[in-house]
């Protein structure tokens, strides 16, 4: 007979697959009983870890907020995952291609927060009054899952697929911008590949922050003051090469390019 999952078993195997780069099949083929709130349960056991091992909270991450990231992944309802000190990668240093299984790019529209944002009942508006500013960013994800492939629990559980992330630093004031027509290429090897919009994001970038806040006060958290909020790829992911650049150009946001 095969062990028993449990949460702590889950956290356990997850961690251990980043820690070795090794990817394997979906916990929920095993433990088909995983639902989504056990699975966050699973995901905090991680952070928990993560913690004890010395790393921070900094943020947050929205993931399968855009119909294009809904429809390659085959999942259509959005989830959260913790963002930790480890995970950001500055500008201009290389993606750690050696230290991760198979990761992917992908454009995102990130906001840093002036104030704590609490649900529940938090609404586009008031979600973007709590934002400070807003930046081009990057997403780097990393499945611990055989080719990215796994059902809502257990991508849930795996914190997203969360591995790194790159901020601009350059902020702007999100008051002064229609975010909805906040535009994006994204390029390989200096070839536009794909294309969005913000309002790919669940209609308003802001929409997507306030779906975080409201999913976070379930669990009983909030966005703290001087967090990150990623709020999702806005087009599909594409793989990071060795020697092929990926750039993220936006309208007004900056531009940013990571390589492997
Ligand atoms: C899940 C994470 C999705 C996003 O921005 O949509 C995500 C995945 O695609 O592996 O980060
Ligand atoms: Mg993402």
């Amino acid at each position: 007979m095969t062990t028993s999952w449990t949460i702590d078993r889950a956290a356990r195997v997850l961690l251990d697959r980043e820690a070795r780069r090794t990817d394997g099949g979906r916990i929920t083929d095993e433990w088909p009983g995983l639902d989504v709130a056990t699975a966050y349960q699973v995901q905090d056991a991680l952070l928990a870890r993560k913690k004890a091992d010395g790393e921070a909270v900094v943020g947050v991450k929205l993931g399968l907020t855009s119909r294009a990231k809904q429809r390659r992944m085959g999942i259509s309802s959005p989830l959260t995952g913790w963002l930790t000190d480890a995970m950001a990668l500055p500008v201009d240093v290389p993606v750690p291609l050696g230290g991760l299984i198979h990761p992917r790019v992908e454009p995102e529209i990130v906001f840093v927060m002036a104030e704590r944002l609490a649900g529940p009942g938090v609404t586009a508006a008031t979600a973007m009054a709590a934002v400070g500013s807003v930046h081009a960013g990057v997403e780097i994800i990393d499945s611990r899952y055989t080719d990215f492939a796994f059902r809502l629990p257990d991508v849930v559980a795996d914190n997203a697929s969360s591995a790194r992330f790159v901020v601009s630093p350059e902020g702007h004031d999100p008051r002064g911008l229609d975010l909805t027509l906040e535009a994006c290429l994204l390029s390989v090897d200096g070839e536009v590949v794909d294309s969005a919009t913000g309002a790919a994001v669940q209609g308003h970038p802001a929409e997507a922050l306030a779906l975080a806040a409201n999913a976070l006060a379930e669990r009983g958290s909030a966005i703290e003051a001087g967090w990150l909020v990623l709020t999702g790829g806005m087009t599909d992911a594409v793989f990071v090469e060795p020697g092929r650049p990926i750039t993220v150009e936006f309208t007004h946001l900056g531009r940013i390019t990571v390589t492997g």
